[in-house]
């Protein structure tokens, strides 16, 4: 359902899977001990979906609205991309809802080695406030993603380091022990 990997570290083309040799999987488990949650959706019917519906009550996703990330639709797009791929951490929760094409997000481990996530159509994921991440598309280029949020959103990021904000602290303290 879900495809992650660890990551090698050669700086090629970050749309590229920079898979290791031999593959390195991570699993939901493994994910879950940082505190990443993931959903799969029918992303046909996102408009009026039941599941979604239910999530979004459950965790008070009040707020929602669509990106999408393509060169002809996003305005500033370059400088967009780049900013994205720059590892930083967020006050809140990121949650992803892929509605149409792919992408990876990048996640720190409790190593501080990067765990590489490909997202495809249908998958939900949600990021932890102050876990350290990235984004990037594939090589495909373009992918369509509903953002969700609790309440008024604040997409501030913080670029590492970020290690004095009390979310940061917060989030490597609740990896003690969990896993
Ligand atoms: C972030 O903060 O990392 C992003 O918003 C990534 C792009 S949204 C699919
Ligand atoms: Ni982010």
């Amino acid at each position: 359902p879900l495809n992650a990997w660890y990551m090698d570290s050669t700086d090629e083309d970050q749309r590229k899977p920079h898979r290791l040799i031999p593959n390195q999987p991570v699993s939901l488990d493994d994910l879950r001990t940082l505190g990443v949650f993931y959903w799969k959706l029918n992303a046909d019917i996102f408009e009026t979906d039941p599941k979604l519906e239910q999530i979004r009550k459950d965790h008070g996703y009040s707020y929602m609205d669509i990106i999408t990330i393509h060169k002809d639709t996003l305005p500033n797009y370059e400088e967009k991309l780049k900013m994205f791929f720059e590892e930083h951490l967020h006050l809140d929760d990121e949650i992803r809802y892929i509605l149409d094409g792919q992408a990876y997000f990048d996640v720190r481990d409790k190593e501080d080695r990067w765990i590489r996530i490909a997202l495809n159509k249908g998958d939900m994921i949600t990021l932890p406030a102050g876990i350290y991440h990235r984004f990037t598309l594939d090589e495909t280029n373009y992918t369509k993603a509903m953002r969700l949020f609790v309440g008024e959103p604040v997409w501030k990021a913080y670029n590492r380091p970020a290690d004095d904000f009390q979310i940061r602290q917060k989030y490597v303290a609740s990896l003690r022990g969990s896993g």
